[in-house]
């Protein structure tokens, strides 16, 4: 863990007015963990507003608060005395990376083995399944915040969304118990996963059904992955902001250890989404090509077409692949312990 959640608590008790914010293309993680952080510090008698790097689809409509959280537009005002960035380093935080490095005092607390920590203060903890542990710790160990049925359904579709509805490798036992703790505060798991998962429009399913169509697999089995392209996705923003849930298909095959999505975003721009099993390292991969993540789930965006990038990316693949093996080989554990 670098930095503590102490340090957080401090340097929050200095300033009234924050800005909240994480990372572009938010995922339930980072917009519950937001939401519920603003109401702790609303319940401290502080002032915080929500802006979210990208606008938030319809499908955080049912997460309490949303409708007062903005997304960031050009030319906004932006006036705070500190920022609270939430699940990633200050720089995804797209537009307003800009007013985050203008000097404004920053707080980070995040999940991500790669955050190295930035800031006055920040807690960086890779053991929490999500950045929603953290706040929880924060709320009820530092604050004693009291754990409104709204706060208890934003962590709880924040914990839902990181561990894959608690199926990941990242559930541990604290968070479970986490989990239990926010439904006997009125969280409700049916419907939150109902919203999370079942919530779709027949347009999204059918472009799923097309991404599937490019389902492809390496001779040994190892690797699998499929591709969506603009003309696939078009202007689609369940797509954008999904590619967890595309990317799961390539890794419900059996022999697959590592499972990719490429997106063409831009001609130029394609982004890659890994999930691994067995030692191969994630995020490991995403550094070679400037991203990052855990070990299990890690992305990066790779400035060439499409083609040129998934070739590239396949190709460090095989590396990395041969590696892990080789350390296993001499006996070593060199991929689990990177
Ligand atoms: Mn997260």
């Amino acid at each position: 863990m670098l930095g503590s959640l102490d340090e957080v608590a401090l340097a929050i008790k200095r300033y009234e007015r924050f800005l909240v914010t994480w990372h572009v293309d938010p995922d339930p993680d980072s917009v519950g963990s937001g939401l519920a952080l603003r109401e702790a510090l609303e319940q401290a008698g502080k002032e915080a507003v929500c802006i979210s790097p990208d606008p938030l689809g319809d499908w955080y409509d049912f997460l309490p608060g949303v409708e007062d959280c903005l997304a960031f537009q050009m030319g906004m005002q932006l006036d705070f005395e500190a920022a609270i960035v939430l699940d990633c380093e200050p720089d995804r935080c797209g537009g307003l990376v800009e007013y985050l490095n203008s000097g404004i005092p920053l707080i980070n607390i995040d999940h991500h083995g790669t955050n190295l920590g930035s800031g006055k203060a920040f807690c960086v903890n890779p053991e929490a399944a999500a950045t929603g542990e953290l706040i929880y710790e924060l709320l009820k160990n530092r604050w004693q915040t009291a754990l409104t049925e709204e706060i208890a359904t934003n962590l709880f579709a924040a914990l839902s969304g990181d561990t894959g509805t608690f199926r990941y490798s990242n559930t541990t036992g604290q968070t479970l118990q986490i989990a239990g703790e926010l439904v006997q505060h009125g969280a409700n798991p049916a419907k939150i996963a109902m919203h999370l998962y079942e919530n779709r429009a027949y347009e999204t399913v059918n472009l799923m059904r097309r991404a599937l169509d490019t389902l492809e697999i390496s001779e040994d089995g190892l690797v699998s992955w499929i591709t969506v392209t603009r003309a696939m996705s078009g202007e689609d923003r369940w797509i954008g902001q999904h590619s967890e849930d595309l990317v799961q298909f390539p890794r419900m095959i059996k022999t697959v250890k590592l499972a990719i999505l490429f997106r063409e975003i831009e001609p130029e721009k394609t982004k890659a989404s890994f999930r691994s099993r067995s030692g191969i390292d994630a995020s490991y991969i995403a550094s070679l090509f400037g991203g990052g993540g855990h070990a299990q789930a890690a992305g990066c965006t790779i400035h060439s077409p499409l083609a040129e990038a998934r070739a590239q990316v396949l190709d460090a693949v095989v590396r990395e692949l041969h590696r892990a093996q080789q350390a296993r080989i001499a006996g070593g554990n060199g991929a689990e312990s990177r």
